[in-house]
């Protein structure tokens, strides 16, 4: 497997996408290969995972255009159907996921970004859907999560025109959370991972199952999934030391996940 790599360390999982010859464009080999790397994921249950690209120009520049290019209607739906069932796994994985942005975040590349839970950038980094400039539409999920996340008055804007905006125009609509001088994104991302996967596994989980579930229905069943998560944390050894320790006024015990 070359065209993802995957690392674990200290119960953080990063994964980074490694095509840089061609900005990190998604063709079919990568997308097989994050798919394997999400079975890793699943396997070893990180408490964080970081998802980036090679090389200091770009995150993903795209789908390859060149593997696109001369597609059917049948082979492109095919290779979308493929595209998104990834991207729904990433998006699906029970342990939150962050995007660290480190340059061109175009087409595929936005949209992989926009599966992943938390959006940080760089400085340098670029943001834009521009296939109605190559005569297509997004066909990687684009089309609903840009609008979900942004609203949909900006997606529209971003979609229609193709524009391309920069990080801080990209953090100022929400589509990031934070930028960062370049040099010190990576050191952020496992920051934020290391302080997220230091908390109580199974209260995170049920936070992004909430967040996730909840967000696709009315308020009222929305409140009523939070309390099920809720009150599921209630069966964890985690929540009673949790809640014993600051009760005695003591710092927890590493949560065990249990
Ligand atoms: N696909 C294939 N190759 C790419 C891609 C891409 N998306 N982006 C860059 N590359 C390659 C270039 O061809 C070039 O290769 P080579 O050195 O062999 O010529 C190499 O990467 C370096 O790129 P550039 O020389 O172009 O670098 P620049 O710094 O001059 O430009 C840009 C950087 C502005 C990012 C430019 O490369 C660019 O515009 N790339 C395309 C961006 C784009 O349009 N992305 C959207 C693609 S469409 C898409 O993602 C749809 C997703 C849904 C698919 C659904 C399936 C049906």
């Amino acid at each position: 497997m070359t065209t993802v790599l995957y690392d674990l360390a200290d119960m953080v999982a990063t994964v980074t996408i490694n095509r840089p010859d061609a900005l990190n464009a998604l063709n079919s080999d990568v997308l097989a290969d994050l798919d394997a790397v999400l079975d890793r994921i699943r396997s070893d249950q990180p408490r964080a995972v970081i998802l980036t690209g090679a090389g200091e120009k770009s995150f993903v520049a795209g789908a390859d255009i060149s593997e696109m290019a001369s597609m059917t209607v049948r082979e492109a739906q095919r290779f979308s159907q493929a595209g998104n069932a990834v991207f729904r796994r990433l998006e699906a994985l029970p342990m939150p996921t962050i995007a660290a942005v480190n340059g061109f975040a175009l087409g595929g590349g936005c949209e992989l970004a926009l599966s992943c839970d938390i959006r940080l950038a760089s400085a340098k980094a670029v943001f834009g859907q521009p296939e109605v400039g190559l005569g297509i539409t997004p066909g990687f999920g684009g089309t609903q999560r840009l609008a979900r996340t942004v609203g949909i008055g900006l997606a529209k804007e971003m979609i229609f025109s193709g524009r391309t905006i920069d990080a801080e125009r990209a953090w100022s609509i929400g589509l990031v959370n934070a930028v960062y001088e370049p040099e010190e994104l990576m050191a952020a991302a496992t920051k934020l991972a290391s302080g997220i996967a230091s908390k109580a596994p199974a209260a995170v989980r049920a936070a992004k199952a909430a967040i996730g579930l909840g967000i696709q229905t009315d308020i009222d069943s929305g409140i009523g999934i939070e309390a099920t998560y809720f009150a599921s944390c209630f069966e964890t050894e985690d929540q009673t030391e949790g809640m014993a320790a600051f009760v005695e006024k003591r710092k927890p015990a590493p949560f065990q996940d249990k």
